[in-house]
């Protein structure tokens, strides 16, 4: 097939999307969603259990970043602005002085109000463009986007963006971490490496997780209208 000008210099084996649907496994989409307000305990090998609330949060520098966001079963939509704090400043202005870690932490578990979780390396999560982001294109961010707050992290897939995020957990190694579906979490999940999952690599998942877009996104969709009505 022909590459249509859309296409045009996305990473590899992405197609682009329109629109930004509602995306991820769709059990999780079924789970309540119980606060509203941003809450996100810090939890692991630290000093002192934090949480972290919108009004410390608004402490830091606001950024408004515009990014293409990648998912990992194939589908890009280009040119989100998302607003939020840098991730790298809420580690180094409240987590360490704060939570004061006892040993160096590696690894960052990220776990979500829907019970979703997933983890990254620290050194990934203070990247410039990694953000926890409140508002999207303008706006607030919706539930389907993920309030009322998602990590952003445009160089890694989708599912590493973690949405609903409640819990922060700070780790000095992957020993103890299971992500729940091991094929389909890489440690890092590098979109331009084409890091979509582990075992097999990248340009074969391309094809494995491609027929499975369309029913994702309509089975997420109607329980949305669902829980609407
Ligand atoms: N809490 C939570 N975060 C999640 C998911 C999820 O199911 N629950 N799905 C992930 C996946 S696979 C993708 S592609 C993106 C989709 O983000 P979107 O729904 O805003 O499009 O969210 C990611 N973060
Ligand atoms: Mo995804």
């Amino acid at each position: 097939m022909q590459p249509t000008s859309d296409d045009f210099a996305l990473p590899p084996g992405q197609r682009v999307r329109p629109d930004f649907p509602r995306f991820g496994i769709v059990a999780y989409a079924r789970q309540p969603l119980p606060a509203t307000e941003v809450r996100i305990e810090v939890v692991g090998a630290i000093e002192q259990p934090i949480v972290l609330t919108a009004s410390e949060l608004a402490t830091l520098p606001r950024v408004t970043q515009r990014a293409d966001f990648h998912c990992a079963a194939g589908w890009s939509h280009r040119a989100l602005e998302w607003s939020g704090v840098r991730f790298k400043d809420v580690w180094e202005q409240l987590i360490l002085p704060k939570a004061r870690p006892t040993t160096q932490i590696k690894l960052i578990v990220l776990r979500c109000q829907d019970r979703y979780r997933t983890a990254l390396p620290l050194a990934d999560l203070i990247a410039a463009d990694v953000l926890l982001a409140d508002r999207l294109n303008g706006q607030p961010l919706t539930v389907e986007h993920g309030a009322p707050i998602r990590l952003v992290a445009p160089a890694h897939y989708g599912y590493k963006n973690a949405k609903h995020l409640s819990r922060l957990e700070l780790r000095a190694d992957e020993h103890g971490y299971r992500a729940k579906v091991r094929l389909l979490d890489h440690p890092r999940a590098r979109v331009a490496q084409e890091e979509r999952g582990q075992f097999l690599p990248g340009w074969i998942l391309r094809y494995a997780f491609r027929p499975f877009i369309e029913p994702i996104v309509r089975a997420i969709k109607a329980i949305g209208d669902n829980q609407r009505s």
